[in-house]
């Protein structure tokens, strides 16, 4: 089966990203695109095919390509991104996308941004954020059924996105810090909680054979690796100033042709 990791340079102007959480930091563009291409090549030892989009010059935040898409079983939807300096991202992602799988478009007036969306098998968890309506919800849950899947919405106000506080570690299995998130929405899994002292640790990238978790949060990384997990530690801190994660920085594809 084909895996396939899309991409994308992180931007030159990444110094003027979207800031909800955090105080402006002076980015250092030349580590940012070290530890982006460390990330790209953890992803291809790990059998992914990555395909790399063209920097985007004016689009500061083009490298979180997680923020664009929600990637299902048989379709790609292309997100409304809340901020609107973001807006813009989704075109060439969705041009890329076309080439491998379906593709469905949220309606104008909806917003919706992939951070907020959790998939874990056939259950879609979609955070109800700054970035991300209930009106998105709605739409997304109205593309995604004909899919098989059931969408769920959760509220999301002490973090950026969902994704920032609850990751699939596998189809059975979250990781979560329950200081950002209501534990009792994921009552139905088997759940790994953040080490206490590692606020942004529970976001975590399922890549098959392991997990890439960043090197940040070793505390949670050993609890990780404690439940049998195999975990890749990748440095993400430059990145993680602009307040990206490891999921935001790819949109994974399988069971493609
Ligand atoms: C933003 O605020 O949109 C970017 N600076 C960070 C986006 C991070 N993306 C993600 O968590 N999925």
């Amino acid at each position: 089966m084909r895996k396939l990791a899309i991409t994308r340079t992180v931007s030159c102007s990444i110094g003027n990203c979207e800031l909800t959480h955090l105080e402006r930091a002076s980015i250092d563009l030349e580590r940012a695109r070290e530890q982006h291409g460390y990330y790209q090549s953890v992803l291809r030892d790990a059998g992914w095919e990555v395909i790399n989009l063209e920097e985007q010059p004016d689009m500061p935040d083009a490298v979180f390509v997680e923020d664009t898409a929600v990637i299902l079983d048989g379709l790609a939807v292309i997100a409304r991104p809340g901020a609107s300096s973001r807006r813009r991202e989704t075109a060439s992602i969705a041009n890329e996308l076309a080439l491998h799988l379906p593709v469905a478009h949220l309606p104008d007036n909806t917003r919706l941004d992939g951070g907020d969306v959790l998939v874990v098998g056939k259950h879609i968890f979609v955070g109800i954020s700054t970035r991300t309506t209930s009106a998105g919800v709605k739409a997304l849950d109205a593309l995604a059924s004909g899919f098989g899947y059931a969408t769920v919405a959760v509220e999301v106000d002490a973090c950026l996105h969902l994704k920032s506080a609850a990751t699939a570690i596998d189809d059975e299995s979250i990781l979560l810090n329950p200081h950002l998130v209501d534990p009792s929405v994921f009552a139905d899994f088997d759940v790994i909680t953040t080490d206490p002292t590692e606020a942004g640790a529970a976001n975590v990238v399922a890549i098959g054979s392991c997990l890439i978790h960043s090197a940040a949060f070793p505390l949670t990384t050993a609890l990780l690796e404690a439940a049998g997990h195999s975990v890749i530690s990748v440095p993400l801190d430059e990145l993680a100033k602009a307040e990206g994660a490891a999921t935001c920085c790819s949109l994974l594809l399988t069971n493609i042709i």
